[in-house]
């Protein structure tokens, strides 16, 4: 069998991805013409075309700008279903989904419309397609504390509707400590934790994490790899690592696949995991960025099987659907 087909045919479960970065320029467009928003492209080859980052600030600024087109429920309705309808044709089986409430609360679009659009896309994808999914709210780490304290407040009405609590966006400058009373919060309410770590910000911040946040699984953790001692501590425990290899590409984390560390963590006794991110924005789905991984920096097939396995294990699903789902 081929490596297109052997990765497909591999259950998988995506651990990260943002579903605003999983807008396509084409939807961008429809929204923005249903809605009646202004975009700065003429075109979507432009949209394509502007995806050229040389830093996450970079992206962030246009996945913020292009998010705006989401108004209604059934935006967000639409946008989560064409994700799970992508990932489906990758072969995953369960996808935990991460949304950045902040980005519509803050432009006047209330919490209810994003949950009941992203709710009801994850029903049908349940139903029609046979994939499971949970819902990460993630707080935006460019804001301040009391911010993500009331994000939380708001979110109390939905609580049966949310797995965990995330945190994403500007990371150098914003250290998990900044945090610390939200996701004990979070902790205190029955919510996993996790926290993009590692990316663009240091060591420490992975540090930060584990001690003060004491997250459920580290998103990225790629500097994980400059500190020994770190690299032990998330082996020791299990600790799973929601890793990204063409967003680091795109976002100039890594410089070429071939020299990805997922190897090297691999090697370290790392639970590693394959996703896609932001993968409009990024040239991918999951299946890709198994694929291009593979391919640049030879990972083999059976490295490839205990990622995705690790993606079961390392999910928020009950050990019962773990099994059922792998
Ligand atoms: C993100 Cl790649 C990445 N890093 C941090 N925050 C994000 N939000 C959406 N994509
Ligand atoms: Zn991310």
């Amino acid at each position: 069998m081929g490596l297109a087909d052997f990765i497909t045919r591999l259950p998988k479960a995506e651990l990260h991805l943002h579903i605003e970065g999983s807008l396509e320029p084409e939807l961008m467009f429809e929204l923005a013409r249903r809605n009646h928003v202004a975009l700065p492209f003429k075109s979507v080859e432009e949209v394509r075309a502007a995806y050229d980052f040389s830093n996450l600030q970079d992206f962030l600024d246009i996945y913020y700008a292009g998010a705006d087109v989401l108004r209604t429920e059934e935006d967000f309705q639409d946008l989560a279903l064409a994700y799970f309808r992508r990932a489906h044709a990758d072969g995953v089986r369960h996808a935990e989904i991460f949304f950045d409430p902040q980005t519509h609360t803050d432009r006047g679009i209330p919490m209810q419309t994003a949950m009941d659009g992203l709710w009801a896309a994850m029903g049908e994808a349940g139903e029609e397609l046979g994939v499971s999914s949970r819902l990460i709210l993630c707080f935006l780490r460019h804001l301040d504390e009391a911010a993500a304290l009331e994000t939380l407040r708001q979110a109390e009405p939905w609580l049966d509707r949310i797995t965990g609590v995330g945190l994403d966006s500007s990371e150098v400058g914003h250290p998990p400590s900044k945090f610390v009373r939200v996701f004990e919060r979070a902790g205190a309410m029955g919510l996993k934790r996790v926290a993009h770590a590692g990316e663009e910000g240091p060591p420490d911040y992975v540090w930060q994490a584990l001690d003060l946040l004491k997250v459920d699984r580290i998103d990225h953790g790629n500097r994980a790899m400059e500190d020994p001692a770190l690299v032990r501590r998330l082996a020791e425990e299990g600790m799973t690592l929601t890793v990204c290899p063409l967003s680091n590409l795109k976002l100039c984390v890594v410089d070429d696949l071939a020299r990805h560390p997922i190897p090297a963590m691999l090697d370290a006794g790392l639970k590693v995991t394959i996703n896609s991110d932001d993968p409009a924005y990024f040239g991918g789905y999951v299946g890709e960025n198994y694929r291009r991984l593979a391919e640049a920096a030879g990972v083999d097939r059976a490295a490839l099987v205990e990622m995705a396995r690790n993606s079961f294990t390392g999910s928020f699903l009950n050990e019962a659907d773990k099994a059922r789902r792998l």
